[in-house]
């Protein structure tokens, strides 16, 4: 009789650490869409969070992720945040978080409620799942590498359409993107170049148009 629970948590154990929530970005711009942020142009981000399993099992979903912090580094304060959609939030108000006075993303959160329950509009069970856009604009451009951390949350997935959940480890959330004085051509790379030095004389040299 005593044997019985001891069995049932070691097979709860085992199942819970093989599920990860992989989060990343993508990275275009409002001019070329290559990416690399350039004279006029606005970077357009999209954090996405991709599931093994999938999370589109019977009943499946996200039924809720965070509230997590979305951190910038190397110039992201020196930019405009002019939009922040937040594509899974289940309540009032649909941006991500609130901006701090260094336009780092705070508590943002998603949430809905499973299908069966004939409420809070589309049941999402993509994957790769987008759930939050970001339009950002540079005040100058200057070249600066800039790193988005959203620190890898875990995230709870719906098992079944009573609202039965399991939790899957976060991995990933870091991305880095460019802002360049000229869309392309010597004077980028030359200021690229003077900022990160040698790396960069190699990066050229293999980036040739031969
Ligand atoms: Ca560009």
């Amino acid at each position: 009789m005593r044997a019985a629970p001891i069995i049932i948590l070691a097979a709860t154990t085992a199942a819970a650490s093989a599920q990860v929530a992989t989060w990343y970005w993508t990275v275009s711009d409002t001019g070329n869409g290559d990416g690399v942020i350039g004279p006029g142009e606005s970077a357009l981000l999209s954090l996405w969070v991709a599931f093994d399993p999938r999370q589109d099992q019977p009943g499946g979903g996200v039924a809720a992720a965070g509230p997590y912090d979305t951190l910038g580094e190397g110039g992201w304060a020196s930019g405009t945040v002019e939009s922040r959609v937040n594509h899974l939030f289940f309540g009032s108000g649909n941006e991500a978080g609130f901006l701090d006075d260094e336009n780092n993303l705070r508590e943002v959160q998603h949430y809905q409620y499973p299908s069966s329950w004939g409420y809070g509009g589309p049941f999402e069970d993509q994957n790769p799942i987008v759930l939050v856009s970001l339009r950002w604009t540079p005040d100058f451009y200057s070249f600066r590498s800039i790193t988005l951390d959203n620190g890898a949350p875990s995230v709870v997935i719906y098992v079944d359409d009573a609202g039965n959940h399991v939790s899957y480890t976060g991995a990933g959330g870091i991305v880095t993107f460019n802002v360049v004085p000229a869309p392309g051509g010597a004077a980028a790379l030359l200021a690229f170049g003077a900022f990160t030095g040698r790396r960069v004389r190699g990066a050229r040299v293999s980036s040739g148009r031969r």
